[in-house]
């Protein structure tokens, strides 16, 4: 059909192999031939387990946003290629969600579903993560829960999906839109969605607040590019850092915006900047996260352990003979940023492949 193959999916096929063999990772020594031939033939190729397996890995490795690449080799990956309908990647998505959560030892997991083919569209999930709060939007111009999620909340009202009693904290469904179909909106079970309701190790009025967050993200709407070909789903879970709850989810102005009753609840003086109410109240709500997650022994990381790690990492890269690219803004943390070892460090973001690629909200 029309479409065909990037023009450049043979040189970035080669390109990927080469490397691999570069980093030590066996191939059949007559596989870029192969692979030179299966393009010729059918416009694309398939990867091995070990190619995917190292590709995704590299790609996380070579991710400009991410602190926790310290860990890039212990990324285990689920081949979900050979699942072909909505129902199928949704079991996949469920039990990447339970074996990712591992007890509360929170697993790094990759699921990978088929690329996309030449000229076709690709496996897409509409859900920025598996796990997300509903963000309604209130006549009044407010949304009542996250406000990030405002627009899927709204294409999933429009299809009939809702709550009887909306709340702040409502799991979104899941949308998987296989090639060529209509979206299909699925329920998670229970028993994968693990959240934590938030408590302060001092403030006893803080669990009043009635707050919560869900156990680990799992990025699910990237496309992951490795050699040339486009995997348009395949969903990563990983451990939080605090910082990210605690100073960005429920303390940004455009997200739950909690700095003000937190800092009610401190007793601080909320009529001018000066008292550093809000820097007050955001290290104070990290802390609360810290906390809570640690009671209920769910892991997550601090920023400081979070930054040292990454210099570390840094540091092994070199000795590898490899540049570590980054976006200083992204990786110093939200608090704290110049009590960390990566505030006088200075970072280049290029992007090189493979790596991971935002891509356009899908249409029905
Ligand atoms: N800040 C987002 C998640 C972004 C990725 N963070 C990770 N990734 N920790 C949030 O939900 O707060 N990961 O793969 O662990």
């Amino acid at each position: 059909s029309q479409g065909g193959p990037a023009p450049d999916i043979a040189t970035e096929a080669e390109d990927f192999l080469r490397q691999l063999r570069d980093e030590g990772i066996s191939l059949d020594p007559d596989r870029i031939d192969q692979v030179r031939s299966e393009i010729q033939t059918t416009g694309t190729y398939r990867h091995t387990v070990e190619e995917l397996r190292w590709g995704a890995r590299i790609a996380w490795r070579n991710t400009p946003r991410c602190i926790g690449k310290f860990y890039w080799k212990a990324l285990a990956i689920c081949d979900m290629r050979h699942a072909t309908t909505a129902e199928d990647v949704f079991a996949a998505l469920v039990q990447q969600l339970r074996e990712a959560f591992d007890d509360g030892r929170v697993r790094l997991l990759m699921t990978v579903f088929a690329p996309r083919r030449p000229g076709r569209e690709g496996i897409r999930i509409w859900n920025s993560q598996l796990i997300r709060y509903a963000g309604y939007r209130q006549a009044d111009g407010s949304v009542l829960g996250d406000p990030q999620t405002a627009d899927l909340t709204e294409r999933l009202t429009a299809m009939g999906w809702g709550h009887s009693k909306p709340g702040r904290f409502d799991i979104l469904p899941i949308v998987i839109q296989m090639p060529g179909e209509p979206p299909r909106l699925f329920d998670l079970p229970a028993d994968v969605i693990h959240e934590i309701p938030l408590d302060h190790p001092t403030l006893d009025w803080f669990a009043d607040l009635g707050l919560r967050w869900h156990a680990f993200p799992s990025i699910s709407d990237q496309c992951l590019r490795i050699g040339g070909v486009d995997y348009t789903a395949a969903p990563f879970s990983a451990w939080y850092t605090a910082a990210e709850i605690g100073a960005r989810n429920l303390s940004d102005t455009g997200r739950y915006d909690m700095l003000p009753q937190v800092a009610r609840g401190m007793g601080l003086d909320t009529s001018t900047d000066r008292t550093l109410w809000k820097d007050r109240a955001l290290v104070e709500l990290t802390a609360a996260v810290i906390h809570s997650f640690e009671q209920a022994g769910v892991s997550v990381i601090d920023h400081h352990f979070a930054t040292r790690q990454f210099v570390r990492h840094e540091q092994r890269e070199h000795a590898a003979g490899r540049d570590t690219a980054a976006h200083w803004e992204l990786i110093v943390p939200p608090i704290g940023g110049s009590a960390t070892p990566v505030w006088e460090r200075r970072y280049d973001p290029t992007l090189v492949c493979p790596n991971f690629f935002p891509q356009a909200a899908p249409s029905m």
